[in-house]
């Protein structure tokens, strides 16, 4: 990816994602290429606030236009958007939102030659995919409202490529564990929330099924696979977009089990959320991320065990807990 000096934009900055990506980049090609943005503000002692930082509205044309011409943004991380649990809740918001905020992202791209990554989900997957080991290219009727505007948005990514010739790439991302800023409302929040829970309280509720298998990764990787698939020779990305990726392909049976290496007395019991369920089901037990590996190098490198161990030690320093 060739974006010479121009900065780098990364919308939803507070979020889940955008509380390391921002980090991250700013550690990779200076404080100064780097804008994040979003709806709120951030706390004063937050990190985020160090940098530069615009407060923007991602489904304003105008306030994205005005920050991406001011700053000469040449690359756009949108990070912002309705996850899928909070957009069962608001179906409209999350389709303002996340079909809104991206056409508009879109359209900025285009009239600015900017590059866009755009993160697609597990939840673009529905009842009627093959649920084991899931093909990058395959069958896709999500139920969702999110999984909904997910499909749209990979399928609009490829249309602006195509069309325009704008530089589209994207992930479709698994749950993803970490411990700076929590998932904002998502069917996978389980598997953070569960590490919170064990270091403070030694038990948890979990509101999925014990057997229900999802994909998941851990931050570390996820930032390293955004970096590289930003980073890859364009004439190597046969997709360019959505590609599958996944780290481990565990159930909230499996995870108390990791957890009791280091925290013997853990308990987990179970009070299921039919609407979080429901979603849980129509998803992919586990995705086959074939294409990723071979296209631009993908291989993380956590799995179940060293994602736990790595995840309780950082967290438990964070909250001033013992493990
Ligand atoms: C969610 O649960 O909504 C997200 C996702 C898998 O896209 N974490």
């Amino acid at each position: 990816m060739d974006v010479n000096d121009r900065r780098i934009l990364v919308t939803g900055a507070l979020g889940q994602i955008g509380s390391e990506l921002v980090p991250a980049l700013r550690a990779r090609v200076g404080p100064a290429r780097v804008v994040a943005s979003d709806i709120r503000m951030p706390r004063p002692d937050s990190p985020l606030s160090e940098g530069l930082f615009e407060h923007v509205d991602c489904t304003e044309l105008r306030q994205i236009q005005d920050l991406v011409r001011r700053h000469d943004i040449g690359a756009i991380y949108h990070l912002a958007g309705v996850l899928s649990a909070v957009g069962e809740d608001w179906p409209h918001v999350a389709w303002d939102v996340n079909m809104g905020g991206l056409y508009r992202i879109l359209e900025v791209a285009r009239q600015n030659r900017c590059v866009l990554f755009f993160p697609s989900s597990i939840g673009a997957f529905g009842p009627t995919t093959p649920r084991e080991r899931t093909p990058q290219d395959t069958l896709q009727r999500p139920q969702t409202i999110y999984g909904i505007t997910k499909v749209a948005g990979e399928l609009l990514c490829d249309y602006y490529a195509r069309r325009f010739g704008v530089d589209t790439r994207g992930l479709r991302l698994p749950g993803i564990i970490s411990y700076v800023a929590p998932p904002g409302g998502g069917t996978t929040d389980y598997a953070v929330e569960i590490f919170h829970h064990a270091i403070r309280y030694r038990r948890y509720t979990c509101f999925l099924r014990a057997d229900t298998r999802l994909d998941m990764m851990y931050m570390p990787d996820t930032l390293r696979a955004i970096i590289a698939l930003m980073e890859a020779e364009p004439v190597r990305l046969h997709h360019r977009n959505a590609f599958n990726v996944t780290a481990m392909s565990i159930t909230p049976a499996e995870l108390p089990q990791a957890i009791r290496r280091h925290v013997p007395e853990f308990v987990i019991d179970y009070r299921i959320d039919p609407v979080r369920q429901a979603i849980a089901d129509s998803w992919p037990r586990s995705l086959d991320d074939s294409a990723a590996r071979a296209q631009w190098g993908w291989a993380p490198a956590y799995d179940l065990e060293a994602m736990t161990a790595d995840m309780l030690e950082r967290l438990a320093e964070r909250l001033g807990n013992e493990l």
